[in-house]
């Protein structure tokens, strides 16, 4: 399996995030890259590959120009204003108040930003760049023939849609692997997104199109974030129709229960016959993870794997959350030794 890694991605590190009222330690943090890469070494995997830049056009093959742009500027305008510490959306357009974009970067993060959770500091668009970047490079792995690859992605990525930043995530970075493998002569390819939350961003992107799949195992949004979508009626639009699948579970789900909704939508993935596979991978469904509702034990993860590796197709995992930073590692890890076992 060929691992890519940019360490860019490390300078992301906005000190805190709003919890129930009171500000506590940003969860995406970069100890999280490092516990990966950790195991990864510690099991054997070769060491990452950093990524080539290619450029702004997968990200905006994916993502709206203005929205990027908005990325790339908003420290810079933020700063501008006489703020020194990361910037964080303080009003939301919600509906009943207005659907005019505005100009100011407060108005602004509002507009591009759906909560409170995923701030913007001085290094933010850079790691996110690379975070893209990484994704990209796992996805033309993939397509000139390597049967797997591992992007480990940070910030991740499944919360951001075309133009909205949300759940620590700015660029869809699955998404964008996903169009990379379109664009080199797949005709059809899957996402499969096992992050405990649902991965409203990649569904929103892909809602409408029938080339891409998107099938998501998560918390029902009854009780689980991001609260709005991971309906289980949500099944596309147009030609899009069908082409989603939301599994959403309730908490306590325990392993087995996990590892069933697994096989309902690996079923209709074997359905769809994708000629490339991209899995969004978040192991926050560990029972022992601080934002899981589940009851998944860590053996789910190899047994994942496993399953995925019987599909015989090519793979390429993205890393997406998992907060549990001391047993992260290890659990993602479980994932890609039961791919290649
Ligand atoms: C990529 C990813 O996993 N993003 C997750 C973002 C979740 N952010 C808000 C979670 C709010 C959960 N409420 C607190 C539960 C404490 N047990
Ligand atoms: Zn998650």
């Amino acid at each position: 399996m060929r691992v890519f890694f940019s360490p860019r991605q490390l300078a992301h590190a906005p000190a805190s995030e709003f919890s129930r009222g009171e500000m506590i330690a940003f969860r995406e943090c970069p100890v999280r890259a490092q516990s990966i890469l950790a195991a990864l070494a510690a099991a054997g995997f070769p060491a990452p590959s950093q990524p080539v830049d290619p450029g702004l056009a997968p990200v905006l093959a994916i993502h709206d120009g203005e929205y990027v742009e908005f990325l790339r500027t908003a420290w810079t305008r933020w700063r501008a204003g006489g703020a020194t510490v990361a910037a964080y959306p303080t009003a939301w357009p919600v509906p009943g108040i207005g659907e005019r974009r505005p100009d100011t970067v407060e108005g602004l993060l509002g507009w591009y930003i759906f909560d409170s959770g995923t701030p913007i500091v001085a290094e933010t668009w850079d790691a996110v760049k690379a975070g893209a970047d990484t994704a990209h490079a796992g996805a033309l792995a993939v397509a000139t023939g390597a049967h797997s690859a591992f992007a480990l992605c940070r910030p991740p990525g499944h919360h951001a849609a075309r133009a909205l930043a949300g759940g620590y995530c700015y660029l869809n970075n699955a998404a964008i692997a996903a169009q990379t493998l379109r664009d080199q002569g797949a005709g059809r390819v899957a996402i499969l997104d096992v992050d405990y939350h649902h991965g409203n961003g990649t569904q929103e992107i892909f809602y409408e199109r029938g080339d891409v799949l998107f099938v998501s195992l998560h918390a029902d949004p009854a009780f689980g974030y991001p609260y709005y979508t991971g309906y289980g009626d949500q099944s596309g639009r147009g030609a899009g129709e069908g082409t989603t699948l939301n599994l959403p579970l309730a908490a306590g789900t325990t392993e087995a229960e996990w590892l069933a909704a697994l096989e309902h939508g690996l079923a209709r993935l074997g359905e769809f016959a994708p000629d490339a596979v991209v899995v969004s991978l978040g192991v926050d469904t560990w029972a022992g993870d601080p934002l899981s509702h589940f009851k998944v034990s860590a053996r789910a993860f190899p047994a994942l794997g496993a399953r995925l590796a019987g599909l015989g197709l090519p793979t390429l995992f993205v890393m997406e959350g998992g907060y549990a930073t001391a047993e992260l590692g290890k659990n993602v890890v479980g994932v890609l030794s039961g791919f290649e076992d």
